[in-house]
């Protein structure tokens, strides 16, 4: 076990893969001529004369999304029905062609310059499947095609963050068949942006496997490279535009990725943390029938705490409408939900507590935890278990307890549980597998003088960076 525990360890993220993981929630925005014929997917035939947001502020997007604890926007540039949110110099199916400023717009440069003004960060997706492009289908001149139009991305807008490939296809087995030329496509985004993660079909960022904001109850970050197998990426992506599609749950057989006794046998593995993509409604795009269907906030808490405090990072989608703004529904619930985290996440009751903890390794001390910085607690036996003790003067009613890996050191803890001190006795409140980059557990307003994290299991021995108990 220990040897296989040492070769495990060894898997870490690279520095694109750590800046990723520390963003933890950025918005997605899914913007194109569906705005306008209010579908879902288009068929690449629309004309760009219906593409006119009269009213585009794209500072309305990035004050929004910042205000809402988001660090970042990822923006739809093409979607597969083909049209280009910037004047792309190898096709006319775009902005160029569309009354929007007279044809003299670039979505994707004002978009930029907005989260640039805001201090977050930009990505960009461009989809792979395109339903305009007549290249599409013909190999090597497609891929030279959608090569030109990632460098004009890559080169034209400053720092990029992600690079969103979606595996999505809607051709069907006699419909066009291109075999994308995928590495070709990641050596020019590590050349021309070294920084920016490769998500979905690519081998930075992983997709989570369902849109509907679910996340794995035991989120794994050392996976087999087989995971991100391109094609069996694409294979289990939307095939068709039917919206259920995003309802599906992740797959039982798809639960446990990356446990020891799944990776046991496995010759290579790699750092592939998950991301959770969904909407803020029920489309990806602006429908006007869905205006007053935005999630409550009450269902985005939830599935915040589950992802980002489920060792995986959050991409929420907010379309904007057809007038080129985010709906006043979905921006007023992102300002509560900015508001709620805010509130929620300011004061440590960790801060006045007295810590203790099994004997530490030399340098790794307990106190290690109190601050979000580098340093770690690691105990001094190597077994994998710890206990970590945490009293308080007075009673403390507390509703969550976060809890941090130094996932630089790999993701260590398989099994811990968490017990409070109630009646003269400690009893156990909550317990878990995976900590990973973040725990949150909601304790429900447990009222205690103290808290005891035991760990149960790790990978040799667990590395606690941070822990914060909030009430
Ligand atoms: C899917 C696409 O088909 C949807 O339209 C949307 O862009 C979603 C994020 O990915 O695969």
């Amino acid at each position: 076990m220990k040897e296989l525990d040492r070769r495990l360890i060894q898997i870490v993220p690279a520095a694109r893969q750590l800046s990723l993981q520390q963003m933890e929630f950025y918005a997605f925005v899914h913007f194109t001529v569906n705005t306008f014929t209010n579908r879902e997917w288009g068929d690449g035939k629309e004309s760009p004369s219906i593409f006119n947001p009269i009213h585009l502020d794209a500072n309305q997007w990035a004050k929004n999304i910042r205000d809402a604890g988001m660090k970042g926007m990822i923006l739809t540039c093409k979607h597969h029905d083909g049209f280009c949110l910037w004047p792309s110099k190898y096709t006319w199916h775009s902005v160029a062609s569309s009354p929007y400023k007279d044809g003299h717009g670039d979505i994707v440069a004002e978009a930029a310059a907005a989260c640039k003004k805001a201090g977050i960060k930009f990505g960009i997706y461009l989809s792979p499947w395109d339903r305009n492009q007549p290249l599409y289908g013909q190999g090597k001149k497609y891929d030279d095609y959608f090569v030109a139009q990632l460098t004009e991305l890559l080169t034209g807008y400053g720092d990029i963050f992600a690079v969103w490939f979606d595996g999505a296809c809607g051709e069907g087995p006699n419909g066009k068949k291109q075999y994308y030329d995928w590495n070709r496509y990641y050596e020019v985004v590590r050349s021309l942006q070294p920084g920016a993660c490769i998500h979905i079909c690519g081998p930075d960022i992983r997709w989570c496997g369902n849109e509907a904001g679910d996340t794995r109850a035991s989120e794994w970050s050392v996976v087999p490279r087989r995971t991100a197998d391109t094609e069996k990426i694409a294979a289990a992506s939307q095939q068709n535009d039917d919206s259920n599609f995003r309802q599906r749950i992740i797959r039982a057989q798809d639960q446990d990725l990356g446990s020891r006794k799944i990776l046991q046998d496995e010759q290579e593995l790699i750092w592939y943390p998950a991301e959770v993509d969904t909407s803020i409604r029920p489309g990806w795009f602006w429908h006007p029938q869905e205006d007053h269907q935005v999630h409550s906030l009450e269902k985005l808490i939830d599935i915040y705490e589950k992802s980002v405090g489920g060792n995986a990072t959050l991409l929420l989608n907010i379309p904007p409408t057809s007038e080129g703004l985010f709906h006043e529904n979905d921006a007023a619930r992102l300002q509560e939900l900015g508001a709620y985290i805010r509130r929620s996440y300011r004061e440590n009751l960790l801060d006045c507590a007295r810590l203790s903890a099994s004997p530490a390794a030399p340098g790794h001390d307990i106190s290690s935890c109190r601050q979000p910085d580098a340093a770690y607690y690691l105990p001094a036996d190597e077994t994998g278990s710890a206990t970590i003790e945490m009293h308080w003067e007075k009673e403390i009613t507390a509703e969550r307890i976060l809890i941090q890996e130094q996932i630089l050191c790999s993701q260590r803890v398989e099994s811990f549980a968490v017990d409070a001190w109630i009646n003269h006795a400690w009893q156990q409140i909550a317990e878990g597998t995976t900590i990973g980059y973040k725990k949150i557990l909601r304790l429900h307003g447990i009222q205690t003088t103290a808290l005891r994290l035991r760990i149960l299991d790790s990978r040799i021995a667990p590395t606690i960076q941070f822990m914060g108990v909030y009430a």
